[in-house]
């Protein structure tokens, strides 16, 4: 039992007495011979790797939102999952349990983050004074879980894509009436970041987009989009939010055109709205690979622009068009993104949340664990491989290599800045082409052994 009953003020007569996954302790490092699936193989939070803990890189979080509520339920058929703490005699009551749960959850798995959308954590209200108390009532008791357990938050973030009253956008939907309805869920989420000591608020906008021109005004509802973020952004700095604001890009799903394509597109968007002190990104496996990139070309995107904020760890299905949520286990992919994360001198006030859902016939409580163990032991053997291409520079040196015609000479006074096109033309008229190979297959052979060798 995790919990002691809690019998204090707002939270009185709702006890937390039960264990929700009975039978999984505390999830430990076993070793990669290790047979046990409720163990890890790779992720051993204490080791030392570059002078940090695996724990201090990986920075893992849970997602409220996949793992302690979504049941299963697709366009296609019914929940698979019941889950013992929405069997409550109301709302509170069952947001109290899923709380516990929750904790539960996370400290077995030794997560040191949580991350949810508003409607996670406490059940919608179409009444705004209700869902403003409703929120900050069960905020309280996310923040005695978080004292007493030591889990923080890494992000919230406001639901404005499920509601039907957002069918047509938050900050961009044609009516104003909508816009600030959304303001209201922004603005007290942003409260509740703040009373919770949140290390970052997330953005992420499924409707934020449009489906046909035909109706649309594109310009408009980008402006708009614009001025509603400088106003969160105004308001949280306001009340003492010294995290960092993420858009997160995704390109379509559930609209057909996201303002927040990819990762360029939205820090371009940063940039045009003087967001760029204040805002970074978040970037998602999967919803890099749905704009035809891979995860680690919208990484290095951010990285390249100041711009890596935090990450939604998942992949997509390579077959599938759609964004899948599969917890991480390509090891190719955790170790190129690893890699630009480590370049990156690491995730900062971000982490890596597992934005991902166990299948929907993976009904046994343990796939909980199991997909969190598998996802975790994924980034860890990235990590490790990831600095093992450093240390050796292999990668690193035939990179700088290939640019050097720029170190010195005209190369050099190019790059900074200071030819005229006259003075690279008549460059052009001498200069000698040798044919140089790009060596991607030597490449992928050499990844290959630093995975493998
Ligand atoms: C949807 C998605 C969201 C955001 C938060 O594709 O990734 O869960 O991470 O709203
Ligand atoms: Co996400």
């Amino acid at each position: 039992m995790l919990f002691q009953t809690i019998a204090s003020g707002d939270e009185q007569g709702v006890t937390a007495m039960s264990e929700y996954f009975k039978g999984i302790g505390k999830i430990e490092y076993e070793g990669p011979n290790s047979k046990n699936p409720l163990a890890f193989k790779f992720y051993d939070p204490k080791k030392v790797i570059d002078g940090k803990t695996m724990r201090e890189h990986l920075r893992f979080a849970i997602a409220y939102w996949h793992s302690f509520c979504a049941d299963g339920t697709d366009m296609f058929g019914k929940p698979t999952m019941t889950f013992p703490w929405n069997d409550a005699a109301d709302a509170y009551s069952a947001a109290v349990k899923k709380a516990d749960a929750a904790f539960e959850f996370i400290t077995k798995i030794g997560a040191p983050f949580f991350c949810f959308h508003d409607v996670d954590v406490i059940a919608d209200s179409d009444d705004p004074a209700k869902y403003e108390e409703n929120y900050h009532r069960i905020a309280k008791v996310l923040k005695e879980r978080m004292d007493s357990t030591g889990v923080k938050l890494l992000w919230n973030t406001s639901n404005m894509f499920s509601h039907p009253r957002y069918m047509n956008g938050a900050a961009t939907n044609p009516d104003f009436n909508v816009v600030a309805r959304a303001a209201l869920q922004v603005k007290t989420s942003l409260d509740v970041n703040v009373e919770l000591g949140g290390e970052n608020y997330v953005f992420w906008g499924g409707r934020e987009g449009y489906m046909t021109l035909l109706n649309t005004d594109m310009k408009r509802e980008i402006e708009h989009m614009g001025t509603f973020m400088r106003m969160a952004r105004d308001y949280g700095r306001k009340i003492g939010f010294n995290g960092v604001f993420l858009i997160e890009p995704k390109p379509m799903e559930p609209s057909k055109h996201q303002y927040d394509y990819d990762a360029s597109t939205a820090i371009g968007f940063i940039k045009a709205n003087g967001l760029e002190k204040d805002f970074k990104c978040n970037i998602e496996a999967n919803h890099a690979t749905l704009a035809g990139h891979t995860f680690s070309h919208d990484l290095q995107v951010c990285a390249d622009n100041g711009m890596l904020g935090s990450v939604d760890a998942n992949q997509g299905d390579a077959q599938n068009g759609w964004d899948t949520d599969e917890f991480p286990s390509n090891v190719y992919e955790t170790t190129q993104a690893m890699r630009v994360i480590l370049a990156n001198g690491g995730l900062h006030s971000g982490g890596l949340n597992f934005d991902a859902k166990r299948r929907r016939n993976s009904t046994d409580m343990e796939d909980l664990f199991i997909s969190h163990i598998g996802g975790m032991d994924s980034f860890a053997l990235g990590l490790e491989v990831a600095s093992k291409m450093k240390k050796d520079g292999a990668i690193d040196d035939f990179i700088k290599q290939r640019y050097s015609s720029f170190d010195n000479g005209m190369g050099k006074k190019f790059e900074e800045d200071k030819m005229s096109m006259e003075d690279l033309a008549a460059f052009g008229k001498t200069a000698v082409i040798h044919q140089t190979s790009g060596k991607q297959e030597m490449l992928n052979n050499l990844l290959n052994s630093y995975l493998f060798g």
